[in-house]
């Protein structure tokens, strides 16, 4: 998006997905838009907020029949005069409603340009736009879930109180550099308070870190030794053919990924190449990009072969995960039962024909648990938001070391008044063009 850009020209876009559906909607904003439309659709005198429905006219050639609503400043989605039109779907009636609304003065919007313009004009916050585009962008019901709240105004509530929180603390020092008598007690006040704030942001920051790193995905490794049917699984969960599979110990080379939900939860399902003493070369790289992808997982599927029962491979597959979040599988159970280790932790299923795979789910979900939970509360959702958090924090750690040396208190006011600015870029009180074109260059045309 280029910096320098006029809120005053009037704008159009297709805000529906390109190609050809049911219904195209195009969206004019601006001074003009009212204009234009109303010469298009033949409309006069309109009540706002009304749904029209004309034959959309240009030059004395019917271009579609549509649906038309008009919306008066301020109360539209970008706050200005906005009209939308709701034509047929097909690629060309589109292009040529468009082609006509830009002949008649308005210009193709940027990306995210409206959206942009309502945040200019006061009706969404920062952290609101921000996570209107998540909604659209939202890979798991998880991360929905925290987008609408964010939508809402939770977060920014949160922040909000932060704020108002650390603005006291600026008053109370400033007071206390006016009035120095008895500041002794004002600073244990003070510190008290800071450390409360400090701890507060702490807990955001470690919430939001698991809450982001949740809507990218669960990340599930599966390991286990050669053929005990890793790959198997992976392409079971899957419902596709993803990895190579065959009863030769040491197919999987490779790491391999996928992404499924499971009860709304987002994963990403990593197989490896099984791991045993080998002295193929290839096979030796697979198997350490195994044991690092172990260090990565959040939950891991040890996948164990009932034909053979729990071997010495297995054994030394067992410590090096022992200490991390894993299942054990117990997989060919349709023509093994030798279960001789983890009877009662275990799952026990056949990946080739399917047995056991609903029991496999529902234990995996028990297993992430822990994470799904601290997913669910409200956080910050973007690096964005989460790097300014992690600096008001530096800033409120180094007033309290300066209150713990001693220094003056208009020294220790300085750090608060740079948490307090950062705060006001994360609420968007503050902002310069480049973060606009940042945020918003992210967004779909007509949004
Ligand atoms: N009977 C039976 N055979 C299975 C099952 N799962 C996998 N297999 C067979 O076991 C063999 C190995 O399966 P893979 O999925 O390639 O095993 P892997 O663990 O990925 O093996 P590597 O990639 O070599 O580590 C194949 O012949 C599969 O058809 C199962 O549930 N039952
Ligand atoms: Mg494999």
């Amino acid at each position: 998006m280029k910096g320098e850009m006029n809120l005053k020209d009037t704008i159009a876009a297709i805000s529906s997905p390109r190609g050809t559906g049911a219904i195209a909607i195009i969206r004019i904003d601006g001074e003009k838009s009212h204009e234009i439309a109303r010469k298009i659709t033949g409309l006069e005198n309109v009540e706002f907020k009304r749904v029209y429905h004309r034959f959309i006219k240009y030059e004395n050639e019917i271009l579609d029949d549509a649906n038309i609503v008009f919306y008066k400043s301020p109360n539209s989605y970008t706050g200005n005069d906005l009209v939308e039109i709701y034509c047929h779907g097909g690629i060309l009636v589109t292009h040529r409603i468009l082609d006509v609304i830009l002949n008649e003065g308005a210009r193709l919007a940027e990306r995210g340009e409206f959206t942009k313009r309502a945040f200019l004009n006061g009706k969404l916050s920062l952290i609101q736009a921000e996570a209107i585009y998540q909604i659209i962008e939202a890979k798991s019901e998880l991360s929905l879930k925290i987008s609408l709240e964010n939508l809402r105004g939770k977060l920014g509530k949160e922040i909000e109180e932060f704020r108002n929180r650390l603005l006291h603390v600026l008053a109370e020092i400033e007071v206390s550099i006016d009035y120095p008598d008895d500041i002794e007690s004002d600073n244990n006040l003070i510190v008290n308070e800071l450390n409360e704030i400090y701890k507060l942001i702490s807990e955001k920051v470690k919430k939001s870190k698991k809450g982001m790193h949740l809507s990218s995905g669960i990340i599930m490794t599966i390991v286990g030794k050669p053929n005990s049917g890793k790959s198997t699984l992976l392409n079971r969960l899957l419902y596709e053919d993803r990895a190579i599979v065959t009863d030769i110990p040491g197919t999987t080379r490779d790491v391999i990924k996928g992404e499924i939900d499971i009860s709304g939860v987002h994963f990403v399902i990593v197989d490896t190449a099984g791991i045993r003493e080998t002295d193929d070369p290839i096979e030796k790289i697979g198997i350490e990009r195994s044991l690092k992808e172990i260090q990565k997982a959040d939950i891991i599927l040890f996948v164990l072969d009932a034909t053979t029962g729990f071997t010495e491979e297995d054994s030394f597959i067992f410590d090096q995960i022992k200490n991390y979040n894993f299942l054990p599988v117990w997989n060919k159970c349709d023509v093994g039962n030798k279960i001789n280790k983890f009877q009662e932790e275990s799952v026990k299923i056949s990946a080739i024909n399917g047995t056991g795979l609903r029991d496999l789910e529902r234990t995996i979900i028990e297993k992430v648990r822990d994470i799904i939970e601290s997913g669910e509360t409200s956080h910050v959702t973007t690096q964005r938001q989460l790097e300014i958090l992690e600096r008001v924090n530096q800033y409120i750690k180094s007033a309290l070391k300066n209150f713990e040396i001693g220094y003056e208190l208009d020294i220790i006011s300085i750090d608060i008044r740079k948490a307090l600015e950062e705060l006001d870029t994360l609420l968007g009180r503050k902002f310069s063009e480049d973060l606009l074109d940042t945020i918003f260059s992210n967004f779909c045309v007509g949004k």
